[in-house]
């Protein structure tokens, strides 16, 4: 075996740079202008609005960006109630703050013009105020740490679309932007005709909180679903998803066929429905398109690939990087099937679904084959209950899927946020998710679901 030896000359040299930049960084990380960078951070006013990022400049002294802008605040005129600039950062003492610690462990930053006088942030406006403990002047460090199960908090996901951007698919691997896996996880809606009140920003961002990065909006195509009412339900949808992405999350676009069994009975609405939301989220990296939610009643896969072979050109000619989902024969099961005829788009996977209460081992092989013939499998609905919605809990056949579905690294989404009165509820019945979602709102499905993210 050939190893590299450098000459020992030339290692003495590299060890001896190594322990200057050593000395230099210890001698760095202990001078007290170093420790003065400890405000640095997100900071947010206790009367809400805008949020300020201070950076250390010198000396304890900081400069704030406006996150909103990106721009430096800047004071024009020290007295009380002057309207601070936005402006490009000069490095001048009117963009300088020193803080003040409050008792109450928030901080006030002062202007180095006049110490006497305070930043100030109400939602309105930034304005400079004689300093007082109001609590417009009164910051706290903003923890973007997500809260753990049982916090019941609103949160936005950790690790979502502005650390991952646009998706695409790897061999069977769904991967981001710099071409890392990624799996995603999540809750899906229940039919948005029904249950619009838990696709909120609030309910959603209460699913990040526990750390779902994913959020499936089921629009049902009939039973009183889009095509009895498509400007209203419209409304919900882009609503829905809005909101989604409001909370950092990935969204799925479902159209949720069940009832009309065949994608194809209704090929032309679906054309005209995804040729208008896809050219609405047309630059959008967080939004998947799942075509055809359960094909059933005997729609085979020849079918289904034909409405694929119509909508898919649909969609990529307004967003061509756009993952989409395709459904598969039998409620989205047969995922083996299509593998064996696999459509000719790149950056497409293939729906699977499975109710733990009546799906077992013999579904799980239909799952590896797939992946073994290299189609990649996206878990875009599955239960802890019976496939008709209700029975169990079923946790410990749950168990078996949820550590399939890690070992195979395959993304999921869970049936479903609501309140129904439904085993695979997540929601107990009348729970309000406006205010978080917590012990005292989650059904047993949902404690079960909430702690897999
Ligand atoms: C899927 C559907 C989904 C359905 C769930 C649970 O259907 F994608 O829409 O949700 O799985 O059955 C249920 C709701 C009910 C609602 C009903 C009709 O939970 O509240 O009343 O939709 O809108 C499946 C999945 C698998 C199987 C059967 C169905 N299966 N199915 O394997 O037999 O009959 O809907």
């Amino acid at each position: 075996m050939l190893t590299k030896v450098r000459p020992v000359e030339m290692r003495g040299t590299i060890f001896s740079r190594l322990l200057l930049v050593t000395v230099l960084t210890l001698l760095f990380l202990s001078c007290p202008v170093q420790a003065a960078a400890r405000y640095n951070g997100t900071w947010q006013s206790g009367s809400g609005g805008g949020k300020v990022k201070a950076i250390h400049y010198r000396s304890g002294k900081y400069r704030l960006i406006d996150l909103k802008s990106g721009k430096t605040l800047t004071v024009s005129s020290v007295k009380k109630g002057a309207r601070l600039k936005k402006t490009a950062w000069k490095k001048k003492a009117a963009q300088l703050w020193t803080v003040k610690k409050n008792k109450n462990g928030t901080i006030t930053f002062l202007s180095v013009k006049n110490k006497r006088y305070a930043l100030s942030i109400t939602k309105e406006k930034a304005t400079l105020e004689k300093k007082s403990g109001a609590k417009s002047m009164s910051f706290a460090k903003e923890t973007s740490a997500p809260r753990k199960a049982g916090a019941g908090g609103i949160s936005s996901a950790a690790n979502g679309v502005s650390q991952n951007g646009w998706l695409s698919v790897r061999g069977t691997q769904l991967v981001n932007e710099h071409g890392s896996p990624l799996v995603l996880h999540g809750m899906s809606s229940h039919g948005l005709q029904w249950y619009s009140n838990f696709t909120t920003s609030n309910a959603i961002g209460a699913t990040a909180a526990y750390g779902a990065n994913l959020f499936r909006v089921a629009m049902y195509t009939e039973e009183n679903g889009y095509l009895s009412n498509k400007s209203g339900i419209l409304e919900k949808l882009y609503d829905a998803v809005d909101a989604a992405l409001s909370r950092n999350m990935y969204v799925i676009i479902d159209w949720h066929i069940l009832s009309d069994f065949n994608p194809k009975t209704h090929q032309s609405e679906a054309k005209t429905f995804f040729n208008r939301v896809s050219a609405h989220y047309a630059n959008t990296p967080g939004v998947l398109y799942e075509i055809c939610n359960e094909p059933n009643g005997g729609t085979g896969w020849k079918e289904i690939k034909s409405y694929a072979n119509a909508v898919i050109p649909v969609i990529r000619k307004n967003s061509p990087r756009s993952v989409i989902i395709v459904g598969t024969p039998t409620w989205s099961q047969d995922v083996d099937v299509a593998a064996a005829d696999p459509l000719s788009y790149a950056n497409v996977m293939y729906a699977f679904h499975f109710y733990a209460g009546t799906h077992g081992q013999w579904l799980r092989d239909k799952v590896s084959m797939a992946l073994s013939k290299g189609a990649p499998v996206f878990v875009s609905e599955w239960g802890t209950s019976a496939a008709d919605g209700n029975g169990g809990v079923y946790k410990s056949a749950a168990n078996i899927w949820i550590s399939f579905m890690k070992q195979h690294s395959l993304s999921w989404a869970n049936w479903s946020l609501c309140d129904k009165s439904e085993s695979s509820a997540a929601l107990k019945p009348g729970a309000n998710a406006e205010n978080g979602i917590g012990e005292k709102e989650l059904s047993a499905s949902g404690k079960y679901v909430f702690s897999q993210f």
